[in-house]
Parts: C-alpha cells; sequence; structure tokens
C-alpha cells in the first residue's frame, strides 16, 4: 500500500487549475437550485456554511456546480490535509475497492485494519507499548476512549474543560460545552461528566501562567469531583470549535503530571489538531507531552470517515474481548486511504508543510491585527491559525462581524470558517499541501475584508 516516493508533482489532481476563478455571484444559480431542491429532502438541523454545492476539489481548492474556483481555508474542518482527492489516496482506495469493500474486521479480519494501528502506535506520541481501535468517527472516538478509561480504572467520572469541544453524540454532547447549537432541546445528557475550567490566555481576568491555570483545573477537579472518582480527564491541546484556543505553555504539561499523580487517565483529543496540522505530527509532541490515550479522526484518511483510539496497551487491553468495536470501524477503503495519507505526511513532510504555512500567514495575519481594530488576538500554531474579533477596544464578541468576514470572503472566492464559544473566531484551516501564492491570494483577500482597504503586497 505505501507508494514509492512520489514526485512533488503528485500533490494534487493533475487536471484541476489551482486558482481563484468566480464565473457567477456566490452562490450562483446551479448552486441555488440545488439548495432549493435539498430544502425538501434533507433535515433541516444539518446545515452548510457556504451553500455553494461542490463538483470537485484538490490541493487548495474547491470548485463548485457553477464553475467557481474557491481558495480553501477551511479542508472540509481540518480533514483534507492531504488535499481532497490527493492522487496517492486515490491510488490507494481505487485499488482497495476491487479488492473487497468491507468483510467486517470483528468477522473476517485484514491487514489494512493491523497496518493502521501499527502505524498509529508508531507516530502517536510516546515510545510505550501501544494499541489502536478502530471506529468512524471524532465523536465515536471519544466515546470509545471513556468506555475504555472507566474500564481500566474501575472510576466513573468524566473531567472535560470549559469551551470543549468532543462530539454530537448523547455522551460527547455533555462533554461539548456550547449550547447553541448543539446541546439545546437534547437533553437529558449522560451523567458522570463534569466541566471545569482550562486556560484561555486572550480571556482571564488576571494573567495565568500555564501552570496556574492548571492548578486551578486541577483544585476544581478535587474540589468538585474528588480525584480518585476520575477516570479520565479528556483536553484538546488546542482547542477546535471552542475557538482554536492555545493553552498558556506549560498548562499541558502539568495537567500530565497531576493525572500521572492522581492514576487519573488523561486523553487527548486531536480529532482536530492531529496528523501535522499544528506543525508537529500531534499537538501534544510541542510540548512533549504523552497522554495515556489519544482520539483520532479528520485528517487520518484523506477524508475517508475513519477514527481511532490509539493508547496504553494495558489500558487499552483492559477491556474484555467483544466490549469493543462497531460494523463498519476501520473500514478497508478508509484503512488503505490512511495508509496513503501517512505515507504522504511523510514523504512530503508535511508537518514541515505546516509550518511553512504558519511562516507564510502569521507575520500577514500580525501585520493585518495591528490595521484591523476588530482582531483582538491572532494565534494558533502551524495550519491551524486563528483571529479573534471583538468590538474595538473591549474584549466584546463580535459574532456579527465574524460571520461577515466570512461571508464577504466567500463572495471573493475565499472559504474560511469560524467557530468559537461566542462565534468571534475566523479560523484558517488549509490544506497542507496548498501553494503558498495561493494561500498569499486568500490572506489578500482576508485583509481586504477586514480593513475595507485593498491589500496589494505579501510582505513575506
Ligand atoms: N473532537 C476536537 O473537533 C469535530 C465538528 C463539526 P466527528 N469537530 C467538527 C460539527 O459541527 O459537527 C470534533 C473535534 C474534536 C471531536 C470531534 C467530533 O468529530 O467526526 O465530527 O464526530
Amino acid at each position: 500500500m505505501t507508494e514509492g516516493s512520489a514526485p512533488l508533482t503528485d500533490l494534487h489532481p493533475r487536471d484541476l487549475p489551482q486558482r481563484r476563478l468566480l464565473r457567477t455571484a456566490v452562490p450562483g444559480p446551479r448552486s441555488t437550485a440545488l439548495h432549493d431542491r435539498r430544502r425538501t429532502a434533507v433535515a433541516a438541523g444539518v446545515s452548510s456554511t457556504l451553500p455553494v454545492y461542490v463538483e470537485r476539489a484538490g490541493g487548495g481548492v474547491v470548485v463548485d456546480v457553477d464553475g467557481n474556483s474557491f481558495i480553501d481555508l477551511g479542508s472540509g474542518i481540518a480533514v483534507t490535509s492531504v488535499g481532497s482527492a490527493a492522487p496517492a489516496v486515490v491510488r490507494a482506495v481505487s485499488a482497495q475497492v476491487e479488492d473487497f469493500t468491507h468483510t467486517c474486521f470483528m468477522i473476517t479480519p485484514y491487514e489494512e485494519y493491523v497496518q493502521v494501528c501499527e502505524a498509529l502506535a508508531r507516530l502517536t506520541p510516546g515510545d510505550h507499548e501501544k494499541r489502536s481501535i478502530l471506529v468512524n468517527s471524532g465523536a465515536e472516538a471519544v466515546e470509545n476512549a471513556v468506555k475504555i478509561a472507566r474500564r481500566a480504572t474501575g472510576r466513573p467520572a468524566v473531567v472535560v474543560l470549559d469551551h470543549a469541544y468532543h462530539g454530537r453524540t448523547n455522551l460527547t454532547m455533555a462533554m461539548t460545552a456550547k449550547a447553541m447549537p448543539y446541546k439545546t432541546g437534547f437533553g437529558p445528557f449522560a451523567g458522570e461528566v463534569y466541566r471545569v475550567p482550562g486556560s484561555y490566555p486572550l480571556r482571564e481576568p488576571v494573567p495565568l501562567s500555564g501552570a496556574e491555570a492548571a492548578a486551578r483545573t486541577t483544585a476544581t477537579i478535587e474540589k468538585q469531583v474528588g480525584a480518585d472518582q476520575v477516570a479520565a480527564l479528556v483536553v484538546e491541546p488546542i482547542q477546535g470549535e471552542g475557538g482554536f484556543v492555545v493553552p498558556a505553555p506549560g498548562f499541558l504539561p502539568a495537567l500530565a503530571d497531576w493525572c500521572t499523580r492522581q492514576g487519573v487517565l488523561l486523553v487527548a483529543d486531536e480529532v482536530q489538531t492531529g496528523f501535522a496540522r499544528t506543525g508537529a505530527m500531534f499537538a501534544c509532541d510541542h510540548e512533549g507531552v504523552v497522554p495515556d490515550l489519544v482520539t483520532l479522526a479528520k485528517g487520518i484518511a484523506g477524508g475517508l470517515p475513519l477514527a481511532a483510539v490509539t493508547g496504553r496497551a494495558a489500558i487499552m487491553d483492559a477491556v474484555h474481548p467483544g466490549g469493543l468495536g462497531g460494523t463498519f470501524g476501520g473500514n478497508p477503503l478508509a484503512c488503505a486511504a490512511a495508509l496513503a495519507t501517512f505515507a504522504m505526511i511523510a514523504e512530503h513532510d508535511l508537518t514541515g508543510a505546516a509550518r511553512r504555512i504558519e511562516a507564510v500567514a502569521m507575520p500577514r495575519l500580525r501585520d493585518l491585527a495591528r490595521r484591523a481594530p476588530q482582531v483582538a488576538e491572532v494565534r494558533g500554531r502551524g495550519a491551524m491559525l486563528a483571529l479573534e474579533l471583538v468590538r474595538p477596544g473591549t474584549l466584546e464578541p463580535d459574532a456579527a462581524e465574524t460571520a461577515r468576514v466570512a461571508r464577504e470572503c466567500a463572495q471573493q472566492g475565499v472559504l474560511v470558517l469560524t467557530c468559537g464559544t461566542y462565534g468571534n473566531v475566523v479560523r484558517l484551516l488549509p490544506p497542507l499541501v496548498i501553494e503558498h501564492d495561493l494561500l498569499r491570494e486568500a490572506l489578500d483577500v482576508l485583509d481586504t475584508v477586514l480593513t475595507g482597504v485593498a491589500s496589494t503586497s505579501s510582505p513575506t
């Protein structure tokens, strides 16, 4: 399944021009017609950020049914890090689909599942012995991490942080912080989930070091839950949906130390941050943190649905045979895609590519922040970057301005996403294979939209 050393030209679908091009208004007539049709068939609860209907996507662009070509700064929410329809992924999946599409690993297993688990043991933080289970979505990975942690520790409680996002299933809704749109009206929620403060440097009433913020977190757990009741502390090393919140340095290591002392399992939810996105293979690697369990999804398989829990062998193997599973978990097409994705990350140095994206974008965003008074902070790592928007001169979140920025960028052919507990964060998650000229062009558009002034130069 591993590709030989692929040429650099193999990064994008060959016949898909890497350019921004607007042929119609956004959305165009074909997208508008599809959107009308959709309303009569698709549940209203599923919404779309930008109702342009996609015909093709790859490299750094998404092309819609009206022929508009958008610069993609979203990667389908941090999924297509190797690009959509990455040639190596297409080849691997095409070969696999000819062999077999499904047998169910719980019925008659296959080598690709084992290969993915071997690779995850090698790639994830720490050189201890590890085991993995493959599932279908980030939420399912988090669910399984909690099952495993409870079974291994014999303890009931799960602790999560303010601003956390862990999914939309019943248990993971309880673990997710934000009520609207994720939880409102969907209760009652799973029990034994406790929320405590984390580290959100911009919004601390008093500046706190990472160690001080961690002391607040662990003191709250000790007081309100009791450390000996806690199976797992589940933490996103950089919070995703909650606002691309990078904790103060030292926060994660201090939590890891406390967990070790208390026999609490540290679960790193690397669903959004994983697989080279932040300029390291995993965000925990930036601070040398070695979690007991890691949840993985999104960027793992070049766009195919796959997720995993990887963790210490003794903890993972505490679960009785038959205790974990699912019909589709570790689907062979998704496994083939994952193996091709891992090979692409290594062969094309995509962790380095994420750092190079940061090197291009960060100075531009910092310069922009000096000129755009609504930008309170620029933050993030690698190709996971964000601007938090406020009413100028205050820290009051400005969700309306954030929505305007995303809408106007789209109208100018640049796809950016928003996030944040307060809906006031513009986030940038380009595919790691995006060409730098295309990235610079997208940043020019973002600059114009935020400042109202046409930007011409790229100070890089
Ligand atoms: N953990 C850290 O970021 C998914 C959610 C989009 P699934 N984030 C995008 C939406 O509105 O549904 C996510 C995450 C972290 C878990 C998940 C859940 O992953 O694959 O969406 O279930």
